[in-house]
């Protein structure tokens, strides 16, 4: 395992900022944005990764898995989604039931064990048919696990179903959610959120639904969309509002920093992201001391970046995926899906052991 006295750090600060960490004292924003700025990068990395061995030794995580989007419909207009369609769109889309229930048979047969549900605010599909997807998949595949709904889709359950948050996510779960992925947190901070998402849910409401499943005993994700018209601070403040969540509920499994996969809609000078990407995941490593796993989302940092993410802080490496649209829509180029076998040999490649987790991070085969 990684050792601390082994590491290589030029800039002295890193060793007073891990002390803290180590000793489960939360950062500071001032902390966080020098964390972007030491010219120490290696150290930076090298604190991260150690930190990552600490939790879970050399294991790295992944899900066989695969993600659905129901319908691109939606009501909202975010400048960074290319996935959306209004529904006077001939290129739109919404799933009968019976087609997502084939979609998780064939799934299936291929090994998944967890379904990942996002989709858009459909402007006609009822309350009952977003619980009615779930209780169907729940009903014909017990042995799967649900990750399914933003908050977002909560709170947009809440108001066609005229419900409370809490109601929504009660019958969610006597439908067989077993937990909510972590989109649409996008930037907390109001400056931003106004100028890329206006029609979206505040960043408060965001935590507060997070909160609501948390105490209901739902586990979820949470993520950061970055590399758009954000500043450092914008994303050290969102970090730290999910890191006090975290310590009221500890509900979060898993942080996966979103990069900003370019639309016509957002343009930005930036045209390289690399280092900028290894850097947030260690940053996020060390800003979240409470929060179990990072994610390296392969389909939008790319399989190579992804990869190197997994000895710079990050635990897991989300799954094989097979069919995401979101990404897609906007023109990734990352393949559609990695085999099993791809996800192992990464993983195995860089010295580490693949675990494979379902989507409450219970451990169902580790890959020596
Ligand atoms: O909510 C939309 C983001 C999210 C773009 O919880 C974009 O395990 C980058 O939430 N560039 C959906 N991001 C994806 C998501 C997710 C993915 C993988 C794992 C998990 C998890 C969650 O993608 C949206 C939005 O925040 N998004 N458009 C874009 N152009």
């Amino acid at each position: 395992m990684q050792k601390l006295e082994n590491l290589r750090i030029s800039d002295k600060n890193l060793f007073k900022i891990l002390e803290k960490v180590e000793e489960n004292i939360p950062l500071t924003l001032e902390e966080g944005i020098y964390l972007y700025k030491t010219e120490d990068f290696y150290g930076l990395i090298g604190i991260a990764n150690y930190l990552t061995e600490k939790k879970h030794g050399y294991k790295r995580f992944f899900s066989v898995n695969k993600h659905i989007n129901p319908t691109n419909y939606c009501i909202n207009r975010c400048k960074f989604c290319a996935f959306s369609k209004k529904w006077e769109d001939k290129d739109g889309y919404a799933l009968e039931i019976k087609e997502i229930v084939k979609l998780v048979e064939e799934a299936v047969e291929n090994g998944v064990r967890e379904i990942h549900i996002v989709s858009g605010l459909h402007p006609e599909w009822p309350y009952e048919y977003y619980v009615e997807i779930i209780k169907t998949i729940r009903w014909n595949f017990p042995f799967l696990t649900i990750k399914a709904y933003t908050a977002v889709e909560i709170d947009h359950l809440a108001k066609i179903g005229k419900k409370s948050v809490r109601e929504v996510l009660t019958d969610l779960k006597n439908a067989g959610l077993d937990a909510m992925p972590g989109g649409g947190a996008e930037v907390f901070g109001k400056r931003i959120r106004s100028k890329i998402c206006p029609e979206k849910i505040s960043g408060e409401r965001w935590l507060e639904i997070h909160k609501v499943a948390h105490e209901l005993g739902i586990k979820t994700n949470c993520t950061l969309l970055y590399g758009h018209i954000e500043e450092i601070e914008d994303r050290i403040d969102h970090l730290i509002r999910i890191r006090e969540l975290q310590s009221e509920t500890g509900g979060f499994q898993s942080f996966i920093p979103l990069r900003y996969q370019k639309t016509e809609k957002i343009k930005v000078t930036r045209e390289t992201y690399g280092i900028d990407d290894i850097r947030t995941i260690a940053v996020s490593r060390l800003m979240l001391h409470n929060v179990p796993h990072i994610k390296a989302y392969w389909v939008m940092l790319g399989e190579n970046i992804a990869q190197f993410a997994l000895i710079a802080g990050a635990s897991e490496i989300e799954g094989t995926v097979y069919g995401e649209r979101i990404a897609h829509s906007a023109g990734t180029s990352s393949p559609d899906y990695l085999t099993k076998d791809r996800i192992i040999k990464l993983i195995k490649d860089i010295g580490k052991i693949p675990v494979e987790r379902d989507g409450l991070y219970r451990e169902l085969e580790v890959y020596r």
